[in-house]
């Protein structure tokens, strides 16, 4: 039998462990265990603290919101706290939020806004006077922090409200989801493990840890994005309906996801919700599970709050997308750059829908910190990645026989050395004529964003690359219709279209084709940089580390790594048959000029100085990527550039409404 004391014991217990588990997640961004494990534990200790309520404690985490704000950046106390959600795991525990609603409205008839939850952070935006005055992360939901320098990067957030004409609050305060797509989630863990330093555990803590980075210009290559989601006005919500505020949002100028519904019965948010699931997937975003929420702000008034969350408000979480099964061997794959990935093959798993028979290992060091061995019974989670990751093992099934797994010190596709530079954690294949870099290379050149060769996919380049047809991106232009034909599963006729298709491909942009080079840290954007300043392959080839480290968006690495990718003999002759076969090396007349849309055809005015840059440096930033700069501001404006001690003409761009960006608006526009 449970006596007081024992209870006692193990509530104590569980406090310590679920304090270290809030601060490994909201203080330092690296959480040891799932979001389930976690909530499992405050459920624990929350069941225990019912049982014994002479035990709680103000400093319990069941008495507070959520985790403390990190140092460095001013606190704010938030005039309305921002309270976090009820949690419900199971239908029926909607229903019974339906039902506890019901109770309060007393016969009044309820509607709901069922709204996708989304895997991010929350902020709370506040505008003076239409104008982006402040932006503060939750923090513990009573104190949070200043980041406006970082919201101001994220594109979706209007550094000026539009009103079209409609009379508003002096000031307004817009909440909201922080939160990195997850393409970019990708990208940023790939460069992350390039530059040696650990991976996010998934999409929420890279948004996190991003809107606390102290520097706003790695936040802005960061790409965060974000969803309106509430709005408040001085203390009270100025619209009769949550409906009406949500599409009030979208007319200012937010982003409020596309994904909600009026919903006139708790039948009809579950159905939402059932829709949803299966959706899941298509997103670009991460979600957890939906928010449902009373949609008359006057019963919300009326309903209040407990200590901790709305009682009009409820979120109900996805079952986690994870499942046991057992690592059968672990092998290593070679990528395009020799970067070595070692891969859990897995026993086959039903996971969401889906299949699973491989998990993402990343490099030695996450094997290591995992202590994954081959015969291990592993936990896998399906996240924001493409391939499900290994989130632990569970020691318990440990039988004695599993193998420890070594990385490999010879490149397993072909034998040859492997190097790990000192302070990173990937481990390379440096081999010159690695086949498996080889394929990664080729099938990198036809991709989509490089010069699009449609078609050529991974079946023919392995046996192209098996039958030593190509030994660069040059020899694909020397392919001959006998040659295609003669591939496995190759009619004739798929043959002739792969060839049209290669033909095709010699006259992409000449920022294509520098990013199809597959230059290290070389992306897309960076190709149309370095595309529209130097104009041609070979003025490109011949610049010099500090010409290209000159250019005000390139750093220190790019120039590096560029400048070394053309000192090579191999890439200077690869450059030159690819010139020889007819691929457009030179920028043309015809190529499109305009590289960002955000500044094509836009009129730009600048006041005041930007200590980053130049007036010249400014207007030729915005020159190239196809924008205006003109002197004065009137209606056509599109925006104003204010720098410091910024003149009248900042106020005649509030006045017309123009949008105005400050130095680390610019930056984030560049990107
Ligand atoms: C989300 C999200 C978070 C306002 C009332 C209680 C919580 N993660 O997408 N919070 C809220 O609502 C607040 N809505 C959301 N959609």
């Amino acid at each position: 039998m449970a006596t007081a004391q024992t209870i006692g014991k193990e509530i104590e217990k569980l406090r310590e462990e679920i304090r270290r588990h809030e601060e490994l997640y909201y203080v330092k961004d690296d959480p040891e265990i799932s979001d389930a494990e976690y909530d499992q534990l405050l459920e624990r200790l929350k069941k225990l603290e019912e049982e014994q309520p002479q035990l709680i404690t103000p400093d319990s985490p069941t008495q507070r919101v959520g985790g403390r704000p990190a140092e460095g950046f001013p606190e704010v106390v938030h005039r309305r706290p921002m309270l976090s959600l009820d949690n419900s795991y199971s239908i029926e525990e909607l229903r019974a939020f339906d039902q506890r609603c019901q109770k309060l409205a007393e016969g009044r008839a309820l509607e709901y806004v069922a709204e996708l939850k989304i895997d991010g952070v929350s902020i709370s935006l506040h505008y003076d006077n239409q104008i982006l005055a402040r932006g503060v992360t939750r923090g513990d939901g009573r104190i949070g922090e200043e980041v406006t320098q970082n919201v101001r990067t994220i594109r979706s957030v209007p550094l000026r409200l539009r009103t079209n004409g409609e009379s508003v609050s002096k000031e307004l305060e817009v909440r909201g989801e922080v939160f990195i797509p997850r393409s970019v989630f990708e990208k940023t863990n790939a460069d992350r493990e390039e530059q040696g330093e650990p991976r996010f555990a998934n999409p929420r803590n890279a948004a996190a840890g991003t809107l606390r980075q102290l520097d706003s210009r790695i936040v802005a290559t960061r790409k965060l994005d974000l969803f309106a989601y509430d709005l408040i006005a001085g203390e009270r919500k100025p619209f009769a309906t949550h409906w009406e505020a949500l599409n009030w949002l979208e007319r200012a100028g937010f982003r409020v996801n596309p994904h909600r519904e009026l919903c006139r019965s708790i039948e009809e948010v579950i159905e939402f919700c059932n829709r949803m699931e299966t959706q899941r997937d298509d997103l670009n975003y991460e979600i957890d599970g939906l928010v449902v929420k009373v949609n008359s702000t006057a019963l919300q008034d009326e309903f209040g709050a407990t200590q901790k969350a709305p009682r009009w408000a409820a979120a109900y979480k996805y079952p986690a997308r994870q499942a046991t099964t057992k690592v059968l061997d672990i092998t290593v794959q070679v990528g395009r750059t020799g970067a070595l990935t070692p891969v859990a093959n897995l026993e086959p798993v039903l996971l969401a829908g889906t299949t699973v028979s491989r998990a993402t290992l990343h490099n030695a060091d996450e094997i290591k910190r995992l202590g994954v061995r081959i015969g291990d019974w592993v936990l896998i989670e399906k996240g924001g990645e493409v391939i499900p990751k290994v989130l632990k093992v569970i020691e318990s099934q440990r039988t004695g026989d599993e193998k420890r797994f070594r990385m490999p010190k010879k490149c397993p596709v072909c034998g040859g050395e492997i190097l790990k530079v000192e302070g990173e954690v990937v481990a390379r294949c440096v081999a010159a004529d690695c086949a498996a870099q080889l394929m990664g290379r080729l099938l990198h050149f036809a991709s989509r964003r490089a010069m699009r060769i449609e078609g050529l996919g991974e079946s023919l380049v392995d046996q192209m690359v098996e039958k030593k047809m190509v030994r660069d991106a040059g020899d694909l232009y020397q392919l001959t219709l006998e040659e295609i034909a003669g591939l496995e599963r190759m009619a004739k006729k798929s043959a002739e279209n792969l060839l049209a298709q290669i033909e095709a491909s010699k006259s992409r942009d000449l920022s294509n084709l520098i990013y199809a080079l597959g230059i290290r840290h070389v992306g897309d954007r960076t190709a149309a940089i370095l595309a529209r300043h130097f104009g041609s392959l070979e003025a490109l080839s011949e610049a010099s580390e500090t010409a290209l480290d000159d250019i005000p968006e390139i750093g220190l690495t790019v120039a590096q790594s560029v400048r070394g990718w053309f000192d090579d003999a191999g890439n200077v002759d690869l450059c030159r048959r690819l010139q020889t076969a007819g691929v457009r090396t030179k920028i043309e007349q015809t190529e499109n000029t305009v590289l960002d849309e955000r500044f094509g055809g836009k009129q730009f005015v600048l006041t005041g100085t930007l200590p980053g840059y130049s007036r010249d440096e400014v207007r030729a930033m915005i020159e190239s990527r196809g924008g205006r700069v003109t002197s004065s501001v009137s209606k056509k404006t599109d925006y104003v550039i204010a720098g410091d001690e910024a003149g009248s003409k900042l106020d005649k761009a509030i006045s017309l409404g123009v949008t105005v960006l400050d130095e680390a608006g610019f930056r984030g526009m560049l990107g």
